[in-house]
């Protein structure tokens, strides 16, 4: 069927691949972007699709019902790709409020409206919700999370995401919305905002500034290459099955510290540095409050019932993503000028 699809949050990190990748690969589907454009928002994402026949930017906020509403009347959307979110943990502990207003609030107006849009006529619509294997809380050393897992939040940023989940299940459970959760684990990628351990360390290797790592560097975080994350999502929104839950990772764990290393490692090779020159800016700082030791997701139902798994090795995703940004300093330039000096001395200037 032709699809009107409203993705929100897609001038960010993943959207904006989500975004290029159905505008791209779905001509016939008319795909609507909704972004309020805040500190993580950025047009510049999508310059390659920007004029699409099959593209429409839309500047607003998700907790905006009456805008959403116009949205919803205006366009008659059939789904919904919902990305947009406060998604920085560190800004979550300073300014938890702000993320229960984007994080929950938005949600629940998104679905509040999708509900009485679609009311009369379920067939053909769906709510696909984009959340993290954060929810899930943290491992010891040994397991998995599958889709079984009890929700054990421990952040703002992860309890705010547990918090919409719960509230798009009561959704189908209550009205009877079709919905899809996918809890997808630690991206990484072009056009990630360098607050993010990975493009934040790529730009001060750069730039030949310390390299601030959490405690000792043994949390361990289990990475996917975005352009894999947005093509399980393209899998399960034309696949899967309404009211179900599909975990989608790498099965690709690093320590924070063994990540940093290849890094230097293969930035030095890139940049013609001295063996080991980069590695010398690695620098340990205080610790994130709560911060959770290990995050590792078992996908085995979305490539047992859906056919998906990673197509990209991490050396070779973590290579592709160091040639992105060596190539796009301008992009980088722009991002971290401004607001960003002021997040930055507070986050870390001040430890
Ligand atoms: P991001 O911070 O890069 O992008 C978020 C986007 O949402 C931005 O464009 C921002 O302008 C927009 N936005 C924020 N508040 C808004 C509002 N009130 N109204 C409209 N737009 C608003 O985030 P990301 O890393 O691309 O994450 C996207 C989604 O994927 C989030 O829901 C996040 O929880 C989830 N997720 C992220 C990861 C990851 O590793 N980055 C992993 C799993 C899940
Ligand atoms: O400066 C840093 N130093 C550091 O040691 C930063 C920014 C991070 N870290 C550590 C904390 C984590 O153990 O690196 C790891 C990764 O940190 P982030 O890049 O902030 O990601 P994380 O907190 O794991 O959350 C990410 O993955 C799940 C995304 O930001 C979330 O949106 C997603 O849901």
């Amino acid at each position: 069927m032709n699809h009107t699809i409203l993705i929100t949050g897609g001038a960010g990190f993943i959207g904006s691949h989500l975004t290029r990748l159905f505008v791209t690969k779905y001509p016939d589907y008319k795909i609507v972007n909704l972004d309020k454009l805040t500190y993580a928002g950025n047009l510049e994402n999508l310059k390659d699709v920007e004029n699409k026949p099959n593209y429409k930017f839309v500047k607003g906020d998700i907790t905006d019902i009456e805008f959403v509403k116009k949205l919803f009347e205006e366009y008659k959307f059939t789904g919904v790709l919902h990305c947009a979110a406060e998604s920085h943990v560190d800004r979550s502990i300073s300014d938890p409020l702000a993320f229960v207003k984007t994080n929950v609030l938005g949600t629940v107006t998104l679905l509040q409206t999708a509900k009485d849009f679609w009311e009369d006529e379920l067939q053909g619509k769906l709510f696909y919700h984009i959340s993290t294997d954060e929810v899930y809380g943290s491992l010891g050393e040994e397991g998995f999370f599958t889709e079984e897992t009890s929700y054990d939040p421990r952040s703002p940023y992860s309890a705010s995401k547990a918090s919409s989940d719960h509230f798009v299940r009561a959704f189908y459970h209550t009205y009877k919305l079709p919905v899809i959760i996918s809890n997808c684990s630690n991206n990484y990628g072009p056009y990630h905002f360098p607050e993010k351990l990975i493009p934040l360390c790529i730009n001060n290797i750069l730039n030949q500034k310390p390299l601030p790592i959490y405690g000792k560097g043994e949390n361990v975080r289990d990475w996917l290459f975005v352009e894999d994350h947005v093509k399980a999502i393209d899998v399960i929104f034309h696949k899967g099955k309404a009211g179900e839950t599909y975990n989608i990772g790498g099965h690709n764990e690093w320590k924070n510290i063994d990540i940093i290393k290849e890094l230097c490692k293969q930035m030095d090779e890139k940049l013609g540095r001295e063996k080991g020159e980069s590695e010398k800016l690695i620098t340990f700082v205080k610790d994130r409050a709560g911060h959770d030791m290990r995050y590792a997701i078992d996908a085995t139902k979305l490539k047992e019932e859906l056919g998906w798994k990673p197509s990209l090795q991490f050396e070779e995703g973590l290579s592709k993503t160091i040639d992105w940004y060596l190539n796009n300093k301008e992009w980088l330039q722009h991002v971290t000028t401004g607001n960003y000096q002021n997040y930055y001395e507070t986050q870390y200037d001040k430890r």
